[in-house]
């Protein structure tokens, strides 16, 4: 663990992933008005038909991140650990087809690391490993991720937070402003979303109406 547990949960409150196959305008124009509207987390997830890879790819992690920058926004990175340390970025997110976590914890230092888990015996594993925050999904259905597993629900959710009281969990799959406040009660930090976002006639106003879902719950605690 290299961050503070309740900074980073947060800076997971409403936790914005994007590239450029998610976006039906340009990605920076899309990350702008989303960091408008009250984004607290911003992760580069670069995949599906017609992805960029190399220059083109860490040319617009470049251009992203120096946004994130301007606002103060960690800039973290899907799987790609070496383009992550390459430019820098805040952190990473990995799953478990990807590289252990303890041996992704020992490259990138004191760097924020979330690792995406779907039983509890990935939960501790991960922790033990130095993971900083847990991604859980997905919640409801998602066609986003093709290889997504199945939909969970909000019961694994439940369970791990009677395990893990302090522990910073984020909800991932389907997520909107409407079905968002469930996953909090269930015990989540906060939501993250591609498409609610992405594909919002206005990214600004669909973060902002995210915000206020999520932290109508967290105020009742
Ligand atoms: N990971 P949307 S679901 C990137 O279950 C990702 O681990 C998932 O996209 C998981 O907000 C998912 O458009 C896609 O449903 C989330």
């Amino acid at each position: 663990m290299a961050v503070n547990p309740q900074v980073m949960s947060n800076l997971l409150k409403v936790y914005f992933i994007m590239g450029s196959t998610n976006c039906q305008h340009a990605p920076e124009d899309v990350l702008r008005s989303a960091i408008k509207g009250g984004i607290n987390l911003f992760q580069f997830r670069e995949k599906g038909a017609g992805c960029l890879h190399g220059d083109e790819k860490e040319s617009l992690a470049k251009r992203l991140q120096a946004i994130c920058n301007e606002s103060n926004i960690p800039f973290i990175v899907n799987d790609d650990i070496e383009l992550a340390l390459k430019i820098n970025a805040d952190g990473v997110h990995i799953g478990q087809e990807d590289e252990a976590a303890d041996v992704v914890r020992r490259r990138i230092g004191s760097k924020i690391l979330g690792v995406s888990v779907h039983n509890m015996n990935e939960a501790e594993t991960a922790i033990c490993q130095g993971a900083d925050y847990l991604g859980i999904g997905p919640i409801y259905p998602t066609s986003t991720k093709n290889d997504a597993k199945p939909v969970q629900g909000l019961t694994f959710l439940k369970d791990l937070r009677s395990a893990a009281a302090h522990v910073p969990i984020v909800g991932i799959g389907g997520i909107t402003s409407v079905n968002a406040p469930p996953i909090i009660e269930a015990g989540a930090d906060g939501v993250s979303v591609i498409t609610a976002i992405s594909h919002a006639e206005s990214p600004e106003e669909s973060a902002r109406q995210l915000y206020h879902a999520v932290n109508s719950v967290l105020k009742n605690d």
